[in-house]
């Protein structure tokens, strides 16, 4: 190797995991951290979620780092020169090494798979008792939010497609939305009344299929108040694009008066009324 070449490379030798630990510092000591995409976490859950996204992600991104640089390394490094027929050393069967590329992606694997699993549990843990309970059905184009208040009234908004003319029966024209209470566990039970939808809100980095004759429970705990779109994301017919609806999170004391005040304004529905929607 000419000197000067020599002299390059070994200059990014010393430099280059020093970039690397100041990228993953400035990453993780800063106030925030990239999300690559998914979102901080509006709610608990959805901050566990980001969490465990970000790292993964981190994680993905040192491993490219080395095997790229490696691979660029030696392509350019042993690449054939002009007038040189000759072959670079060639080496094989070095154990250490290889006993060493199979343990490591595996103590790596170990990891993110025992995160995952203690994210997982965080995120699909159900309170005994939720500040409130909102059963959610999806169906051929829409959804329907119904609050069980204490008097054990289920108050039921729902709002439909906006382009879908059959739609003009129904009791909102807006696409509906799903009021929460800022700081309180509140129990979602999600229903599908035909095909397999899915509800899933970016801000709370949750998605999760609503089947037919499958009743899937979780929780959202928002730490933060706002307006945050949500969407159906899974193909369910001709107006699925239209499947849209939004979360609002809302003071808590704002939400019981929301609660009340929606009590003489809405649907009134005992609680065994069956779900027709269509
Ligand atoms: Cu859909």
């Amino acid at each position: 190797m000419p000197p000067r070449r020599r002299a390059h490379a070994k200059a990014f030798g010393r430099r280059g995991p020093i970039l690397v630990l100041v990228g993953l510092a400035l990453a993780a000591g800063g106030c925030t951290y990239p999300t690559f995409g998914a979102s901080h976490g509006a709610d608990v859950q959805g901050q566990e979620i980001g969490k465990l996204y970000s790292g993964m992600f981190m994680a993905g991104l040192v491993v490219a780092a080395i095997v790229w640089g490696l691979i660029a390394w030696s392509v350019f490094r042993y690449r054939r020169k002009k007038h040189d027929n000759s072959i670079p050393r060639q080496f094989q069967e070095h154990i250490p090494l290889e006993i060493t590329y199979t343990i490591l992606p595996l103590v790596i694997v170990i990891i993110i798979f025992a995160f995952t699993v203690i994210t997982e549990n965080e995120v699909d843990a159900v309170s005994k008792r939720p500040a409130q309970t909102v059963d959610v059905t999806g169906y051929q184009w829409g959804w329907i939010f119904s609050y069980q208040n204490a008097n054990g009234l289920t108050l039921r908004t729902q709002g439909a497609v906006r382009s879908f003319p059959a739609a003009k029966g129904y009791t909102a024209d807006v696409y509906p939305q799903l009021v929460l209470p800022e700081g309180r566990p509140t129990k979602i039970v999600l229903r599908s009344a035909d095909v397999v939808h899915e509800f899933y809100v970016h801000a709370f980095n949750f998605g999760r299929f609503a089947q037919p004759g499958v009743t899937n429970v979780f929780e959202f705990t928002p730490v933060q108040t706002g307006v945050f779109p949500a969407q159906c994301s899974e193909y369910c017919g001709l107006y699925h694009s239209e499947m849209l609806f939004s979360v609002r999170v809302v003071a808590y004391p704002r939400y019981e008066s929301w609660l009340r005040y929606q009590e003489h304004h809405l649907n009134q529905i005992p609680k065994h009324y069956p779900l027709t929607q269509r």
